[in-house]
């Protein structure tokens, strides 16, 4: 597969003069502040590499793309990509409005002409694109817990692209990129998807894809977003530059995506071979378990290892852009060098080691051979990741009022100062109340902003390497999950389920507050008149019946040992 012409692929964008008056006007437009994940989304519908979308899909596109992977009009394009919004906002705007759509600081990137608004089926979508309705895969966890109630689908006009500050020099859109080769006189092009540093596997593999198709290499990373707990992107491009030293350079370049995936497997597959289509690729490499979530509720794998070659390979020729696959790369010790796992010589010495055993040894500051990585790789890895004990981490309790929380927390922050060596700062639930939430009561909606309140002071806590303590009840684990998800980016989050039964509180009630809450005169208790989410899978379970403060704190400790946090 050639790309003879490399011709413009078609952007959103309306020319200076237009976009100036466009800015003018929409100041009395009403405005929808893009999420993250949508500013990821508009940039590559609005620069052409989400041709041939011209918008968010409006209901019969998206309906169809959801059952089918194709547009109403039966093109081929596996992912939905809806502007979700709240119920709030949904109700000021009708079709035929037209909208302006501004990054988070306020600045208008786009008008959207609204044509569709509906509520989504969410558990149908999730089990048609994702393969299961299952919210152990972070999009369908961001589908239910994060995405709005309510899609808006209509075409959009691109006033400008997103600022970014961080390697601007490294950002391409598809037509800067088919302009470069049409320069340089690259035909065949092969490109690289990648989400995780390179190490040698993966040079190795590059390499190879780029003799076999007999192209030159684009290595195409993404750095809008990933899975949640993957290596920043910051980190990630200087790995990236210092790999980079070791490509002929006459032939290979790099370029940054700012792409926010999915993790859906084989249908993403599809969808990163449409974007490098539109990018002016002809090859695009597929290897094990592509765009993979990880596993499911039930511990298992979401997709086949391989089952995103299948599907790319069904679809290859209506897409224009050719697979190279590879089988997974392991490392031969007798011959020294990398071979695909099914073309290992009989009785060879195998070594291999996968992402959790690297992030072992980097957690634990163990070595990582030179046959694995590149020693620049290794170090810009650990300057961001230090060994678990010197990195921050949050002990997040939950439980019942009453459950002895805060007396525990208070313990164990005690015996971490006297351990030394790290900062620790207490958010217990009441001190928070006061100091942060001070407006805030105990409906569903109040609760959750609290701990998210609490949950963004940790991260920033843990990020600085310190240490953060947190006693709030926080009774709804889908706001457990996403306070863990935000902290667990920057480091260990410990969840400490204080499991003194209601009873036994209410026998105890400390503050007076149960009889209160019996009596009527305190409305929404949890426990008694409001739900508590008893946690499934905590780090630790205290049982404080017969079990006294220190111990409890003790039980902590040892726990914070076991996971390297702290030094036995
Ligand atoms: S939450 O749900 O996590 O936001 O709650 P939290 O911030 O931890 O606040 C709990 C403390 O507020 C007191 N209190 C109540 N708790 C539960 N339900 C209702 N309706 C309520 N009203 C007041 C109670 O003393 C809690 O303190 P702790 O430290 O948990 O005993």
């Amino acid at each position: 597969m050639q790309n003879p012409d490399l011709a413009p692929v078609p952007e959103l964008y309306v020319s200076y003069d237009s976009a100036q008056k466009l800015k003018a006007e929409a100041g009395s437009l009403l405005s929808h502040d893009l999420t993250p994940r949508q500013i990821c989304d508009l940039e590559l519908l609005m620069n052409g590499g989400f041709h041939p979308l011209k918008g968010f899909l409006g209901q019969q596109d998206y309906d169809s793309v959801v059952e089918t992977m194709r547009l109403a009009d039966g093109r081929l394009w596996p992912m939905p990509i809806t502007l979700d919004v709240s119920e709030a906002f949904a109700d000021k705007v009708e079709p035929g409005q037209d909208i302006a759509l501004r990054d988070q600081e306020g600045v208008i990137l786009a008008t959207m002409t609204v044509t569709d608004k509906w509520v989504p089926d969410k558990p149908r979508e999730a089990r048609h694109v994702f393969g299961a309705d299952d919210s152990a895969h972070p999009a369908v966890n961001y589908l239910h817990n994060q995405a709005g109630k309510v899609y808006l689908g209509g075409p959009v006009t691109g006033i400008q692209q997103p600022v970014h500050y961080d390697f601007r020099g490294r950002r391409d859109t598809p037509n800067e990129l088919r302009a470069q080769f049409r320069k340089l006189g690259w035909r065949k092009i092969v490109a690289f998807q990648t989400r995780n540093p390179l190490h040698r596997a993966h040079q190795e593999l590059t390499f190879r894809a780029a003799r076999e198709a007999q192209a030159n290499l684009l290595i195409h990373p993404v750095v809008g977003m990933t899975k949640p707990g993957d290596v920043d992107h910051f980190t990630r491009v200087r790995c990236y530059e210092a790999v980079l030293d070791q490509y002929p350079a006459a032939t290979t370049t790099m370029s940054l995506l700012n792409l926010a995936m999915r993790m859906a497997g084989p249908r993403e597959a599809i969808w990163h071979g449409l974007i490098r289509k539109n990018h002016g690729v002809t090859h695009f490499i597929v290897g094990r378990d592509h765009a993979g979530p990880g596993k499911n509720s039930e511990g298992k794998d979401f997709y086949g290892p391989y089952d995103a070659q299948t599907l790319f390979r069904q679809h290859q020729e209506e897409m224009g852009i050719e697979m190279v696959d590879f089988k997974h790369m392991v490392y031969v010790q007798e011959k020294a060098q990398y071979f695909p796992a099914d073309e290992v010589p009989e009785g060879a010495t195998v070594l291999d080691i996968s992402g959790t055993e690297l992030r072992r040894r980097l957690a634990e500051g163990l070595e990582i051979p030179d046959w694995f990585s590149f020693p620049q790789v290794v170090s810009e890895l650990r300057r961001t990741r230090p060994p678990r004990s010197r990195q921050g981490f949050t002990v997040f309790f939950t439980g019942f009022s009453g459950s002895g929380k805060s007396t525990i927390a208070n313990a164990l922050m005690v015996k971490l100062m006297e351990l030394g060596g790290r900062p620790v700062t207490l958010l217990d639930g009441d001190i928070v109340r006061k100091n942060l939430s001070s407006e805030l009561g105990f409906s569903k909606e109040h609760r959750d902003l609290n701990i998210r309140r609490i949950g963004y002071v940790a991260s920033e806590i843990t990020k600085n390497g310190g240490i953060a303590i947190c006693a709030p009840i926080a009774p709804y684990a889908t706001t457990r999950r996403a306070v863990r998800e935000e902290i667990e980016a920057f480091g260990a989050f410990l969840e400490v389920h204080v499991a003194t039964s209601i009873e036994e509180c209410e026998r105890r009630d400390r503050k007076g507050l149960y009889k209160l809450a019996r009596e009527g005169k305190i409305k929404e208790f949890t426990g008694i008149s409001d739900p508590y989410d008893v946690p499934q899978n905590p780090e630790l379970r205290l049982e404080t019946e017969g079990n006294d403060v220190d111990n409890c704190a003790h039980q902590v400790l040892l726990k914070l040992e076991s996971m390297g946090l702290i030094a036995a």
